[in-house]
């Protein structure tokens, strides 16, 4: 694995004019605070690396991909959480993702309130009319300036933990084969994606799924298996993908003057993470609660000492350094499988 963050932060101007983000809580940078759910994190431990040391409701210790990838991209300040951004600065863009969102409407509604991503995209149409305002009414400006940013989608997730592989919340595992749930969510997640061309996205990146049946929530629910995760879990997240990929080619044969990429996070993850120091890869760094958004660490605990020699941070999300992992390697392919057709730097610097 190469975990080493490429710093190119060295002009003043980002390489793209704005950058947008739609997720669950691997990206959620403080949409759920007020949210009545237990998927949201505005308590410490989280942020114990943030700057300042703050917890802003991302599910992390520090910062999550999304943050970093903005400071690839060149951006100096945080994109904001569409929640709480009011001012002209949307038009450098606005992170939607929420904790506990899905593909599917249902998805999470365990959890509490949460803002699928259905909402996201409803969201994101009025902020296009906004921006559209703030920049003089000129459809055509806006139009060619939107064309030029980038959109990170990363969805599903929840779709599997918080909904099919929960039988006693969700009927799905009933009703679907995990092929056939495959085929139902990536059918609704290509519309999805499509509608983001509709909006005037023309530079799309689409996060595959991780292997959640290694998260330490997981693997306690279900118990290992001899691959030390709930192979279940990882073989119906990997129908998924496999059907995501061939998504990717036919959005782009659909829409020439677009191009959207796919992230293999498989890929990025896999390999020998003691190679760059993780010594603990199946305890979460946090104490995590059992009966607050059951995996989320328990609020005032102190947190393990080094977050730099674990991958998870609590009983779901990983720490900051497995996000700068996948980040840096999202932004710059250490390997040809990590990202498809091109990574995110070549997408940035492509002219459509
Ligand atoms: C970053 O945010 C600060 C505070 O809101 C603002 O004053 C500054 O202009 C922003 N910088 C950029 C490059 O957007
Ligand atoms: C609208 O924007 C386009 C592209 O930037 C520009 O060529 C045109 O002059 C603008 N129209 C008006 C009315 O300002
Ligand atoms: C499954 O759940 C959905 C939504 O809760 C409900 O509409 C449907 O009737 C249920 N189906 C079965 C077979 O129980
Ligand atoms: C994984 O473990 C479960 C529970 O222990 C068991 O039922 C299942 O057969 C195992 N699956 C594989 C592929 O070994
Ligand atoms: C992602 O990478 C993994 C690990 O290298 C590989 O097995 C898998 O086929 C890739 N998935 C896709 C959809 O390309
Ligand atoms: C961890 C890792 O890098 N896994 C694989 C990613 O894909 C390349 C091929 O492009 C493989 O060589 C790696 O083993």
């Amino acid at each position: 694995m190469i975990w080493m963050l490429q710093i190119l932060i060295t002009t003043a101007e980002p390489q793209v004019p704005c950058y947008f983000i739609f997720g669950d809580s691997l990206a959620d940078n403080g949409n759920n605070n007020a949210l009545a759910t237990q998927a949201k994190v505005n308590y410490p431990p989280y942020g114990v690396d943030f700057p300042g040391g703050i917890a802003t409701g991302r599910f992390t210790n520090g910062e999550n991909a999304a943050d970093i990838l903005g400071k690839l991209l060149g951006f100096l300040n945080y994109t904001l959480p569409h929640a709480t951004a009011t001012g002209p600065e949307i038009v450098k863009g606005l992170n939607y993702a929420s904790g506990g969102a899905g593909i599917l409407k249902r998805t999470g509604r365990n959890l509490g309130e949460h803002i699928n991503l259905d909402l996201q995209l409803k969201h994101h149409g009025m902020i296009v009319s906004k921006i559209m305002s703030l920049q003089g009414n000129n459809a055509t400006f806006t139009k060619d300036y939107l064309s030029k940013c980038i959109y990170t989608v990363g969805m599903g997730s929840n779709d599997y933990i918080n909904n099919y592989f929960m039988p006693d919340k969700y009927n799905t595992s009933k009703r679907y084969t995990p092929d056939q749930y495959a085929d139902l969510l990536i059918h609704k997640y290509s519309r999805q994606l499509e509608s983001l061309y509709i909006h005037g996205a023309r530079k799309v990146v689409v996060f595959g799924l991780g292997l959640i049946g290694c998260t330490p929530a997981k693997v306690s629910d279900f118990g290992a298996n001899a691959s030390g995760c709930v192979d279940k879990i990882n073989a119906a997240v990997t129908l998924f993908n496999e059907r995501l990929k061939p998504i990717i080619d036919e959005l782009n044969n659909k829409f020439g003057s677009a191009k959207y990429i796919y992230i293999n996070t498989t890929n990025i993850s896999l390999g020998d993470p003691s190679s760059i120091g993780f010594t603990v890869f199946w305890a979460p760094c946090c104490k995590p609660s059992v009966d607050f958004g059951k995996g989320q660490c328990k609020p005032n605990q102190p947190p393990c000492n080094d977050r730099s020699k674990y991958i998870f941070w609590d009983g779901f999300h990983p720490t900051e350094k497995v996000h700068m992992g996948t980040a840096s390697r999202a932004y710059i392919a250490a390997s040809p499988l990590d990202s498809y057709p091109m990574d995110i730097r070549s997408l940035a610097l492509l002219k459509l």
